[in-house]
């Protein structure tokens, strides 16, 4: 079956908060307007690090939208700190992980397991169908620099039309498209992140 749902996840620059430390992104790669000519997630440079192998499933008109998180952002009904990433109960979804800077591990807790997220073409993917509801705590489990204490993120776990009216609320936010999902160059000397955000 192939996945039904696909984001990318990882350290990620943050366009609305150019003054902030950065911290977790994630891009929500879904035709969010239900429209089949407006966005087209293969052909967008910011998501030009997603191997073919992948981006091959890409729904037909993804436009996409995204959400990111600065260490002070908190989930709104726990408390808990870092941005929130909305995930549709009983539908498979594919995590592509990216790093734009050093390696960091993407771990949500319950999940049992985490996986390196790599700055280059080292593109990192898995697949979970999430099978219970709640808000749910994760992790930078890679001691990745100055802000590693503070890479934290929250899984929150909905229905099928809960998320899809989350996505639009992204975008009602004006949080349309993409953020560049990591970086095109390996070259050590050039991984640094740009000072343009
Ligand atoms: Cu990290």
């Amino acid at each position: 079956m192939q996945p039904g749902h696909s984001v990318t996840v990882g350290r990620a620059p943050v366009r609305r908060h150019p003054q902030s430390v950065r911290s977790w992104g994630f891009n929500y790669i879904e035709n969010v307007d239900g429209k089949a000519d407006t966005g087209n997630a293969n052909a967008d440079p910011d998501l030009r690090i997603v191997p073919d192998r992948y981006s091959k499933d890409f729904p037909e008109g993804a436009e996409g939208v995204y959400d990111v998180g600065v260490p002070s952002t908190r989930n709104p009904q726990t408390g808990n700190p870092g941005p929130t990433l909305w995930l549709p109960m009983g539908e498979k979804v594919r995590f592509v992980l990216s790093s734009r800077d050093v390696i960091h591990s993407f771990w949500v807790l319950p999940f049992l397991m985490k996986q390196d997220v790599f700055p280059g073409h080292n593109v990192n993917a898995f697949e979970v169908t999430p099978n219970h509801e709640g808000t749910f705590r994760g992790k930078c489990a890679e001691l990745c620099g100055v802000d590693h204490a503070r890479m934290l993120f929250n899984v929150k776990v909905v229905t099928p039309d809960r998320y899809q009216q989350h996505l639009k609320e992204l975008a009602a936010q004006g949080q349309r498209g993409f953020i560049p999902a990591g970086i095109d160059i390996t070259d050590p000397a050039r991984n640094a992140e740009p000072r343009k955000l």
